[in-house]
């Protein structure tokens, strides 16, 4: 394994604490013992509940992707070692309805962090959260870092301009920014608007008596995916290499919407789910990643990283997950 050190009394500044990955993320390196900072968006409809437990752990910080002089602010008041950009408007669907919005804050927010770091302190070491979205079409199959993009949506296209624009730093100014290639990661605090979580959270409900059916899209796009809480290790680990790269994560295992519904429904005692399901146009995209599969042996070659969790564990802990919630409500 190519780790430099074990990084104690390190401080990170996260962007996007209050998301799954954010919150996994701070989760994780305070076992480590970082320092936590984290990047909040002053509104008055923001949702905490991933991060309730980390109140009095972390430090919280206000700032904006599209507010260059926020970020510069949060830079000099958290004075990191390590800054994970893993803020964006990350729903896809969202990203038809808010196109120029989507690329200010999950593209050009890219350029503002690289640009606060490079003007506070060029050694800061950044990671880019990049996402397997920007493969889109699959040009090859499973998808790996030399791989051609081909984006799908204006969130996939925002996303490749972060990537690039992270590559360009690194190149020009020798910064070490480099971006992790995360293919669909999921879990327990997933929010409630993307598929798996849907499912989950529906799912439970159903086994309860709470709800009769399920409205969904598309059901036969299949996606690559992995457990969050082993991703956000990948994210750390890319950062304490000797010399910044770009990897993929991934699983190397594509399943359909179909396989996930079997899965969860199973896993309460259903096996026939279709009078559960209904399909709705307002689901469906404009554009649509029939298939995402990626290879994740560049990660495994060079940080010796693995996937922990598979397909039927990760479903199983997040109905698990959902039934509880829901118990206790
Ligand atoms: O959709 C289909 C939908 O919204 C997955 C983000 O984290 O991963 C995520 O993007 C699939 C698509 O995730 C519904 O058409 C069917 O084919 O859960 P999703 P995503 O678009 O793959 C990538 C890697 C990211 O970077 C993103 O930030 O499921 N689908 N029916 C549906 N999707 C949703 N949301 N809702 C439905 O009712």
């Amino acid at each position: 394994m190519n780790i430099k050190t074990l990084n104690m009394n390190k401080t990170a500044f996260i962007t996007g604490i209050n998301g799954m990955d954010g919150s996994h993320l701070a989760d994780l390196l305070l076992t480590k013992g970082y320092k936590v900072y984290g990047m909040e968006r002053r509104s008055s409809n923001v949702s905490n509940i991933n991060i309730k437990h980390l109140e009095g752990h972390i430090e919280i910080l206000n700032g904006d992707m599209t507010d260059q002089n926020s970020l510069l602010r949060c830079l000099k008041e958290s004075n990191p070692d390590e800054v994970y950009n893993l803020a964006a408007q990350s729903f896809v669907g969202e990203s038809w309805n808010t196109p120029e919005h989507t690329s200010e804050v999950t593209g050009l927010g890219v350029l503002r962090i690289l640009e606060a770091i490079r003007e506070y302190n060029p050694k800061i070491k950044f990671y880019q959260a990049s996402s397997s979205e920007m493969f889109g079409r699959m040009v090859e199959n499973p998808a790996k870092e030399t791989t051609p993009f081909y984006p799908r949506s204006p969130y996939g296209v925002s996303k490749l301009y972060g990537h690039w624009i992270t590559k360009n730093y690194r190149e020009s100014y020798d910064m070490f920014a480099c971006s992790g290639i995360l293919f669909n990661h999921e879990s327990e605090r997933r929010g409630i608007e993307f598929v798996t979580r849907k499912i989950s959270d529906g799912v439970a409900r159903i086994k309860l008596g709470l709800a009769d059916n399920i409205t969904l899209g598309n059901l036969d796009a299949k996606r690559d995916w992995g457990y969050a809480p082993d991703y956000v290790e990948a994210m750390w680990m890319m950062l304490q290499q000797e010399t910044p790269e770009d990897y993929v994560i991934a699983t190397g295992e594509t399943h359909s919407i179909r396989d996930f519904l079997t899965e969860a429904f199973n896993h309460v005692g259903i096996e026939d789910w279709s009078k559960y399901i209904k399909q709705d146009p307002r689901f469906m995209r404009p554009a649509e990643v029939d298939v995402l599969r990626g290879d994740y042996s560049g990660a495994d070659l060079h940080m010796n990283w693995k996937p922990k969790t598979n397909f039927s564990e990760l479903v199983k802990k997040m109905v698990d997950n959902d039934l509880e919630l829901l118990k206790n409500a």
